[in-house]
């Protein structure tokens, strides 16, 4: 346990007296699936780059195999990864609510899909998906994609260059996922943000928000992050020991 058990419980009383909770997930929560987060060093022959230059339009118009490659190699890995205890505590708390009349919404900026395939069913992805590529030209998504390309950049088959459908630095989010979050923002009770540096916005910005509107906020993170000042509980530990212990104390008091 990396957390005095106090602040377990603080957590549990501030859930179980909730009805409407949002999550906001970061990297870190795909971090114990074993898919490194954007500040871990980059793997093997991406050692050398920068995530958050490759994670660009510019990057991908001036070296569109490079950067097809780059999310290729990670959307394999995504693939091969499997949902850790921290997704699937979050999935067993959206039961919990629901089943009492509420909601859990996972607001990620994940695009692995791993909140889904651990049985999320309210999962917002604020940075689209690694899982889903599309064409630059007609707008197309494909998700039934072989497990590896034959060529790069991928093409459709119209021949025109295909793209992975996810949010790059300095692209709009997708109106739809905006317009969730705010909603999400303004009407939870509670706001758990996991796994996250909180430094990429407007992400980042929702666990503000929703302090604003009067939720309880709690922030679950081995680290400390510009988040940890702003919320009523920061919890230092990892999403895989910690949401376990929340969720199953939340479940013993509702009993
Ligand atoms: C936008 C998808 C406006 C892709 C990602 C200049 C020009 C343009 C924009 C900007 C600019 N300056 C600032 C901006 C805004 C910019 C921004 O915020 N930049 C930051 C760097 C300052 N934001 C944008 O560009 C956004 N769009 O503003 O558009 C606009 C409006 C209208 C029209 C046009 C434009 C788009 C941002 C989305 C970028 N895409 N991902 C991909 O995956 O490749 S962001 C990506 O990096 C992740 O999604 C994540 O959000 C972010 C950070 O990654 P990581 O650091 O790896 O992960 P995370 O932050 O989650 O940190 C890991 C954490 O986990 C750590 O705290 C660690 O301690 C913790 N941890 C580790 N292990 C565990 C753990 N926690 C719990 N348990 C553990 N076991």
């Amino acid at each position: 346990m990396t957390t005095g058990d106090a602040q377990i419980e603080r957590a549990v009383e501030m859930i179980a007296g909730a009805r409407r909770v949002g999550v906001l997930s970061g990297a870190g929560v795909s971090a114990e699936s074993r898919i490194p987060t954007f500040r871990d060093a980059m793997e093997g022959l991406w050692r050398s780059f920068d995530p958050q230059e490759l994670a660009t339009p510019e990057a991908f118009a001036r070296d569109p195999e490079r950067v097809t490659r780059w999310y290729d190699f990670r959307r394999r890995k995504c693939l091969d990864a499997q949902p850790n205890p921290g997704h699937l505590a979050l999935a067993d708390l959206e039961e919990v609510m629901r089943d009492r009349g509420g909601w859990v919404t996972v607001l990620t900026q994940n695009v692995d899909g791993l909140h889904q395939r651990a049985g999320s069913r309210d999962v917002v992805e604020l940075h689209g998906s690694i899982m889903t590529w599309r064409c630059c030209e007609s707008g197309r998504r494909f998700r039934d994609l072989p497990a590896q390309f034959e060529e790069y950049p991928p093409k459709s088959p119209e021949g025109a260059l295909l793209r992975p459908d996810v949010v790059w630095f300095g692209e709009a989010l997708p109106e739809t996922a905006l317009e969730r979050a705010y909603e999400v923002a303004a009407t939870c009770e509670v706001f758990l943000t996991v796994g996250t540096s909180s430094v990429v916005y407007p992400a980042a910005g929702f666990t503000q928000m929703a302090r604003e509107h009067g939720a309880s906020t709690i922030e679950i993170n081995p680290d400390e992050t510009p988040a940890s000042e702003v919320v009523d509980l920061s919890i230092r530990g990892r999403s895989g020991e910690v949401l376990p212990l929340i969720v199953a104390g939340v479940r013993k008091a509702l009993e």
